[in-house]
């Protein structure tokens, strides 16, 4: 043996204090502890020796490579110790900085008036009903007395979802809340006093036209309910939402193909900088026979009333905003006027 044990020991305590990282740390274990360390070396010299010796001198041998695995624990937690202060310090934080600031969202001037409506009609026994998005034709179209070739069903005015439901029917995306009404009255017994707001979808963009826009539809149906009730009722919403007594509502006969008769419902300001305008907000009629059939319900029996106003429109009027894009543009600067 060239080498005492005990010199192999402070050898290996010289190499591990030299190391200068983790990594040098690692490559010197290896010359001593490794594969073709010098202590398996020594153990695999072992061999040559007769069987007493080779006991003692193993024990020996022993004892010098736990010794200098120990040495080298306490190099590695040395560099362990150095790295964590390292990170310590490095992510040290200086609280007597000046806080950052949180901007404060808000809720959008359209979700606003959808608010203001739910509330309004809840006030007066309302119910609120919201369902799917993606409906399917029967539930959109059919049921709500739209015919087989009417043109709101054409792939120009309405967008179709590549897909059938499990039924076998067209599925799309909703062109109106009616379909909700439908779902709400199949399931409920009258008096039935709903109203479905929510996002719609149509193939139309322009100034006063997004492919998405949201709609309130308002339906009540019981066994004695007339166009005296809808009037009753929508003026009343009309004077809550704008807040002001001075306005009054007119009736226009009109055609919509779930509603007979059916009418556009006009309003107007009698003070304020937009009186005497009549000014278009929603469509309205008693609820057709044939749609009343759909619901489940006798139309001999049932009557009432359904309405469908246009939550941009509402909001564009009480607001006097003149250009429906605005709302969808996302600029901060117009948005931020209706949170302060
Ligand atoms: C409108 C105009 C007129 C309407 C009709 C129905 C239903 F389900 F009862 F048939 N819901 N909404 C309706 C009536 C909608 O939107 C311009």
């Amino acid at each position: 043996m060239t080498q005492s044990l005990d010199e192999l020991i402070s050898q290996a305590q010289e190499k591990f204090a030299e190391a200068a990282d983790a990594a040098a740390l690692e490559n010197e274990k290896a010359k001593f502890l490794g594969k073709n360390g010098v202590i398996t070396g020594l153990m695999k010299g072992l061999a040559q020796l007769a069987p007493d010796q080779k006991r003692a001198e193993g024990a020996r041998i022993n004892q010098a490579k736990q010794q200098i695995e120990s040495l080298l624990n306490e190099r590695r937690d040395e560099f362990a110790r150095a790295e964590l202060n390292k990170r310590l310090a490095a992510e040290t934080i200086d609280v007597s900085l000046p806080g950052r600031g949180r901007s404060k969202g808000g809720i959008h001037p359209v979700i606003q008036t959808w608010q203001r409506i739910e509330e309004i009609f809840r006030s007066i026994g309302f119910d609120v009903a919201d369902g799917p998005e993606i409906e399917n034709d029967w539930t959109n179209f059919t049921a709500l007395n739209n015919p087989e070739n009417h043109p709101a069903r054409s792939m120009q005015d309405t967008f179709y979802v590549d897909m059938n439901d499990a039924d076998g029917l067209p599925l799309l995306l909703r062109t109106h809340t009616s379909p909700m009404q439908v779902r709400y009255a199949r399931m409920h017994n009258p008096p039935i006093k709903v109203i479905a707001p929510g996002r719609t979808y149509r193939v139309d963009s322009d100034a006063t036209h997004s492919p998405m826009f949201h709609q309130v539809e308002g339906l009540w149906i019981a066994e004695d309910i007339s166009f005296a009730d809808l009037k009753g009722v929508y003026t009343n919403f009309l004077r809550a939402f704008f807040e002001t007594e001075d306005l009054c509502v007119r009736f226009r006969p009109s055609f919509f193909p779930f509603t007979e008769p059916s009418a556009e419902i006009d309003m107007m300001f009698t003070s304020g900088p937009n009186q005497g305008r009549w000014l278009e907000i929603s469509g309205s009629g008693q609820v057709h026979p044939t749609v009343v059939k759909n619901y489940g319900l006798d139309p001999e029996k049932y009557i009432g009333f359904a309405f469908g106003s246009g939550i941009e429109r509402l909001t564009m009027l009480r607001y006097g905003v003149n250009d429906l894009r605005q709302f969808y543009e996302g600029d901060l600067r117009f948005l931020r006027q209706f949170n302060r």
